[in-house]
């Protein structure tokens, strides 16, 4: 008997000692979404009319099909970041402030092209953290770099499933939206960092990844936030 409330003891102390449970946030299905670390992701199908409205800040693309990382800057490119006028600095002014039930986010679009078979169509989002810096061409990452505002893995091993078919499996039309709390971004450091790491959980193939932004000023009306409208302030 004392043995069992001994070992019952043991237990106990042991959950309480572990570390916070993982998220694996699911957006395989239209409109899907959810919270991480108070970030809203969604799985988000944008109309093919869109195209040129959308302007790539980074783009990653893994040499072979696998895991790959990378981070916007005007400097030297790391990791799989592709160099030309897809990858850049971008200046917090850029990324679009939107109102979701009275809190305020800052929007990014990311664009995955995976191949669209059985398997291939997967694609996990491991890691992404933000860092406001003074200046756009900084590299060295993550030595050089202020400690992120925001980091998907605060507070355990989170990552995001995604499903590259639901918005035709190629390049070109947005995959997710990614609203991440204006009050983070506070302080004088006005260029904005995005760094991520996708492929581990399910691997990167076909096409490059890219984050992006859209110019304001355009209204989107959601599915899969009850039809409310996100309105984009100036
Ligand atoms: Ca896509
Ligand atoms: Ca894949
Ligand atoms: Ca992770
Ligand atoms: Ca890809």
């Amino acid at each position: 008997m004392c043995k069992a409330f001994t070992i019952f003891v043991v237990a106990i102390l042991a959950l309480a000692a572990s570390p916070a449970m993982a998220v694996m946030l699911e957006l395989t299905n239209v409109g899907s979404q959810g919270t991480i670390n108070d970030a809203i992701f969604q799985q988000f199908s944008p109309q093919p009319t869109g195209t040129g409205l959308i302007d790539p800040f980074v783009r990653i693309q893994a040499k072979k099909d696998g895991v790959e990382e990378g981070y916007n800057t005007d400097g030297e490119r790391e990791f799989e970041t592709k160099g030309g006028n897809f990858t850049h600095s971008l200046l917090l002014s850029a990324v679009p402030l939107v109102t979701i039930n009275s809190v305020n986010y800052r929007e990014f679009f990311l664009d995955i092209g995976e191949n669209e078979s059985e398997e291939g169509r997967y694609l996990s989002v491991d890691e992404l953290k933000i860092h406001l810096e003074a200046v756009g061409d900084l590299s060295g990452y993550p030595d050089n770099f202020s400690d992120s505002i925001y980091s998907l893995d605060d507070g355990g091993d989170n990552w995001i499933k995604l499903n590259a078919n639901i918005s035709g499996g190629g390049n070109g039309r947005a995959d997710m939206l990614a609203y991440i709390p204006n009050v983070l971004f506070t302080g004088p450091n006005q260029y904005v960092y995005l760094y991520s790491k996708l492929g581990v959980n399910f691997s990167a193939d076909n096409g490059p990844e890219e984050w992006a932004c859209v110019p304001e000023p355009v209204t989107f009306a959601l599915l899969g936030l009850g039809g409310l409208f996100l309105r984009r302030r100036k």
